[in-house]
């Protein structure tokens, strides 16, 4: 049965219409418990969800939804290694990554504790040799740059890591990042670099895709001009994959290859050998202290009951706007300069995960699934999309992240930046109402007619919810713990939207499509196989690129010669 039609549904449509005049503002004023009631901890991250439009019995009703769609035990299936992502037939482990060793679970004949610990301490084994110098390049020097060729899982997740925790780094190792195939991405990187001295590690699950092949290439071709002899790409160029075959093919040593598993997916695998970017940047211990944070997180998601349950109450106020108020997007704004790609990072996390329309069986759900994730750091978004966020004509939830310590405690500046933040939610759920413009109006001595013609625009309708979601400090270990709320949070939703947020066949027509498009891109016949806009595109390309062979430098010319 459709979940729009259950009685757990039906009970959140009628509460809906019933609270729909409520302000949350109101709600603060008539109930002064409403902070200790609608918040909630795991170690040293706490989770304000007071600033929502919520009463008892809507996380009531949220709760029952989550209970009628089965979360406990899908929760244990995930866990326990079970096929969940069932179109690629694989179990989603990613919280196997993380979890102390000694304890015994089987995928494919594996014993997959085992597994992990022996990857893990290759990596351990390589951060030391390259971070204390004994790695040496091809002219003895020691490494001091790394560069991860990925993209996206096997870049967003450890660029924002390395972003995040720069103030942890051990200082010996700068890390670069380049995914894009824009030929721009690869050369600004190289740029920089000297070979002698730059480490490469082409992480790449599938060691298929063609972004990171295409910018493996150019690395290896830049290398070799430098260092000649084939012979020491051994100890420049390391590869993280699950594709050993395809990894010796492209020539990279055997040795340096570092394996993770199918049940380890693209955007749930910074915790793997693909974040072995983070591991040399920051040293072993410290993506150890990550993954033990995520692992603090996974803890309290398996075993803490569901209305003290972090990622299931993130869920559960997700459903509640996107399918409740039709609201279809969700802002994450992180007030800390070192998560700027955090909202990037979670995008892919999220609509990858819950951008789906079909559910388990294969048929249309009849209600919204995966919202719009976007976001800027705090406070530079207030001076650009917050005007949106405040008196749009929509309402959008947000996330407001706020570490309590900075690394970088000059001035007031650390001060200035909570007192926006915390301003911010305020304002969004209270607003300013009508009076309130009026007495402000006055007292600055406007005129009346002046003052009627101003009132509506400087009107705040407020009643915009935003969770707050406070750390001690952004460091290794709290910032695994939320990168494994927001994964639990994605899967929670997941269950309840009956969706798999596990596979991602929506990138796959984009790619086939660019296959057959590359070479006629290349060719020199007229191409007429696509629709009109296509074959135009595709030719105005075509022509450009033609004239540019024969006279060096074309002028671009639209429509002329199509
Ligand atoms: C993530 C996706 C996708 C994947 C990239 C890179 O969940 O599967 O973003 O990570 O397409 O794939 P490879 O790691 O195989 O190069």
């Amino acid at each position: 049965m459709d979940l729009s039609r259950s009685a757990a549904w039906s009970a959140l449509v009628s509460h809906k219409q019933e609270i729909d005049a409520l302000h949350i503002r109101e709600l603060f004023i008539e109930d002064d418990t409403r902070f200790k009631r609608f918040s909630v901890s795991c170690g040293d991250l706490l989770l304000d969800y007071s600033k929502n439009r919520i009463t008892s019995q809507t996380i009531e009703l949220l709760l029952e939804l989550a209970r009628s769609a089965g979360l406990e035990k899908k929760r244990a299936e995930m866990f326990n290694g079970d096929a969940i992502n069932f179109t690629e037939h694989r179990s989603v482990l990613h919280t196997a990554l993380r979890r102390p060793p000694g304890y015994s679970l089987e995928i494919d004949g594996l014993e997959i504790s085992e597994e992990i610990a022996d990857v893990l301490h290759q990596m351990q084994a390589c951060c030391e040799r390259v971070i204390s110098g004994a790695w040496k390049g091809y002219t003895g020097h020691t490494m001091t740059d790394i560069v991860n060729i990925g993209i996206g899982g096997s870049d967003l997740g450890p660029c924002m890591v390395t972003e995040a925790l720069r103030p942890f780094a051990h200082g010996g190792l700068q890390v670069h990042f380049v995914s894009n195939i824009d030929g721009t991405h690869i050369s600004e990187t190289l740029k920089k670099l000297n070979p002698e001295t730059t480490l490469f590690i082409i992480a790449s699950k599938t060691f298929t895709t063609q972004e990171t092949l295409t910018n493996a290439m150019s690395a290896r071709e830049w290398f070799l001009t430098h260092a000649v002899d084939e012979s020491h790409i051994s100890s420049h160029f390391i590869a993280v994959s699950t594709n050993r075959e395809k990894v010796v093919e492209f020539g990279i040593d055997e040795a340096n290859m570092f394996r993770f598993w199918d049940w380890v997916g693209g955007r749930y695998s910074l915790w793997s050998s693909i974040g072995l970017s983070i591991a040399l940047y920051l040293g072993f211990d410290r993506f150890q202290e990550l993954l033990n944070g995520a692992y603090a997180m996974d803890k309290h998601f398996q075993h803490e009951p569901f209305e003290r349950n972090i990622p299931v109450l993130l869920a559960l106020l997700g459903i509640w706007y996107n399918n409740f108020f039709g609201v279809s997007s969700h802002a994450v704004i992180p007030y800390d300069q070192y998560m700027h790609r955090f909202p990037a990072y979670l995008q892919q996390l999220d609509m990858e995960s819950n951008g789906k329309r079909v559910n388990r069986e294969g048929t249309s759900v009849e209600y919204a699934t995966g919202p719009v994730i976007w976001g800027e750091p705090g406070t530079n978004s207030q001076h650009a999309f917050f005007q949106l966020l405040h008196q749009g004509a929509n309402f959008i939830p947000a996330d407001f992240i706020v570490p309590l310590k900075t690394q970088n405690p000059i001035g007031e500046h650390h001060d200035i930046l909570l007192a926006n933040c915390f301003a911010q939610t305020e304002a969004l759920m209270k607003g300013k109402n009508d009076q309130e413009v009026r007495r402000e109006l006055e007292t600055a001595g406007c005129d009346q007619s002046e003052l009627n013609a101003l009132l509506p625009h400087k009107v705040f309708p407020g009643n915009r919810p935003t969770n707050t979601i406070l750390l001690n400090e952004v460091n290794p270990f709290t910032l695994g713990s939320l990168i494994a709320m927001y994964e639990h949070k994605v899967f929670v939703q997941g269950i309840i939207w009956d969706v798999n947020s596990f596979d991602q066949w929506g990138v796959e027509l984009g790619k086939q499509l660019a296959k057959t498009i590359f070479p006629e891109l290349q060719g020199n016949e007229t191409v007429t196989a696509h629709d009109a806009s296509t074959n135009a595109l595709i030719n105005t390309y075509r022509e450009f690129r033609l004239k540019g062979k024969t006279s060096g430098s074309p002028q671009l010319s639209f429509f002329d010669e199509i």
